[in-house]
């Protein structure tokens, strides 16, 4: 018979047909979890897996709006309430015409374990909706999330569950959402949300903190190895707020970071995106809501524009050197034979920096190929760390300076590294194993606490 993570992987599969993301994402780090689990036999006994697995709240509702044309829209809204044991359910809102259960199951599952990693007590959710942000007015915008929290409210609160952004929900969103929260439960509940505006609770370093601390956490990773991030070659995908928040501290840190990308193609810059106008012109280009990276290379002419592709055949396509390979756009942006070009390259480093980038066999080949592999799980925690600093901030009605949320943040993001060193070499006898040790590392304390807490 089947071992009992085999089993569980099987029964989530079999419970959740055809949500292929949430079943990657489940293959994936219980196999990974299999050390712990056989020295630990009375997790079987009180079914932990079969719960991690299933969320211990799912809502999906209606959200009816009207559009600039005076037409009714109707579009889905989901929150999945994964796992408690250890703070509140916290986790972004998604707004993308692909989104479905499968997806929501997959952030929110991760969230589990990354939340977990940050040391902080949250637990792990997510929602969103099929709604498509890019070419909507901003009338329609505000519309669509007054309809969304007119029934979301019911199911978050400041102890209950937070939510934050993801693709496709920035300041605005928050801002809109936030409003419409407070007008019906007529009260303050600053910490009901985070990546609010400095305004009216936000926290200072939000809106950079995922890129920061994705690039720290590359950072330790190359340190560990022996070397530095001065006069890397990098190259990222994306060109949202994770990919500038990545862009800003790979040029503080001295580094090159040569690519970005969109759904319309990426853009080559041979002499990397390392001024601050070529960084700042990243927010404009996300905030033009066009979805499109092209217009940077005539913004900046020594840049090169190539349509329909992805950057990870960049260093074959323009004959360069890349160090460093960070995929900071969505799920399964990089597969297998994405994962063989970059291996071709020569590059020793890859470093997840949007949740699930890489298919599950690509990721095993670039981890055996490669010196070493961040996950992303871990890598992109500091945006969600960050958060609970912004709810820390809401509860003692304080406000933070910016130097001491960055402080916070690195010390968090060192942290994190050493605790995924610490379980792979633990478990798999590697310092390297930080995919793996990342799922370890989150996992224990969540099964601790789970433990603690009786059959719920
Ligand atoms: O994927 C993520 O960690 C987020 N979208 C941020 C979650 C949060 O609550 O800040």
């Amino acid at each position: 018979m089947a071992d009992y993570v085999s089993r569980v992987i099987e029964l989530c599969e079999a419970k959740n047909p055809g949500e292929s993301e949430f079943h990657q994402t489940v293959e994936e780090v219980l196999e990974s979890l299999r050390p712990v689990i056989e020295q630990h036999p009375e997790y079987e006994e009180c079914a932990l897996l079969e719960r991690l697995v299933e969320p211990e709240r799912g809502v999906t509702f209606r959200v009816v709006w009207v559009d600039d044309e005076g037409k009714v829209q109707v579009n889905k809204g989901y929150r999945y309430q994964f796992n408690s044991a250890i703070g509140p359910y916290k986790g972004g809102l998604r707004f993308a015409p692909n989104v479905y259960p499968g997806i929501i199951k997959f952030l929110g599952f991760e969230q589990i374990f990354k939340n977990s990693l940050t040391g902080l007590p949250i637990g792990g959710g997510k929602g969103g909706s099929d709604f498509d942000p890019n070419g909507k007015s901003d009338a329609e915008v505000m519309r669509f999330c007054q309809a969304f929290m007119t029934e979301l409210y019911r199911h978050i609160g400041p102890y209950t569950d937070v939510p934050a952004g993801d693709l496709g929900v920035g300041a605005r969103e928050i801002g809109y959402l936030f409003g419409q929260y407070k007008r019906i439960v007529d009260r303050f509940d600053g910490g009901v949300l985070t990546g609010k505006g400095l305004s009216f609770g936000g926290c200072l370093g939000r809106t950079e903190a995922t890129g920061f601390g994705i690039v720290w956490y590359a950072e330790e990773m190359l340190k560990a190895n022996g070397e530095s991030m001065k006069d890397k070659v990098v190259a990222i995908s994306g060109f949202g707020n994770v990919s500038w928040g990545t862009a800003w501290k790979l040029q503080q840190l001295g580094a090159k970071l040569v690519t970005i990308s969109g759904p319309d193609g990426y853009i080559y810059d041979p002499e990397g995106i390392t001024t601050d106008e070529k960084v700042a012109y990243l927010l404009e280009l996300r905030g033009s809501g066009k979805n499109i990276c092209a217009p940077y290379a005539e913004k900046f002419p020594e840049a090169t524009f190539v349509a329909g592709k992805k950057p990870w055949n960049v260093a074959a396509d323009f004959n360069c050197k890349v160090d460093l390979f960070m995929p900071c756009a969505m799920q399964n942006d990089v597969h297998m034979e994405d994962a063989k070009n970059i291996v071709a390259s020569g590059a020793k480093f890859y470093c997840e920096g949007a949740n699930m980038p890489t298919t599950n066999d690509a990721l095993e080949y670039l981890i055996k190929e490669m010196t070493a592999v961040g996950p992303a799980k871990a890598a992109n925690a500091g945006g969600v760390a960050t958060s609970c600093i912004e709810m820390g901030q809401n509860s003692g009605h304080a406000v933070f300076d910016r130097e001491k949320v960055y402080e916070q943040l690195h010390g968090i993001m060192v942290n994190i590294y050493k605790a995924c060193a610490d379980a792979g070499e633990k478990y798999y006898g590697d310092r390297n194993a930080i995919v793996k040790g990342a799922n370890i590392a989150g996992f224990e304390k969540v099964a601790d606490a789970m433990m603690a807490q009786g059959l719920v």
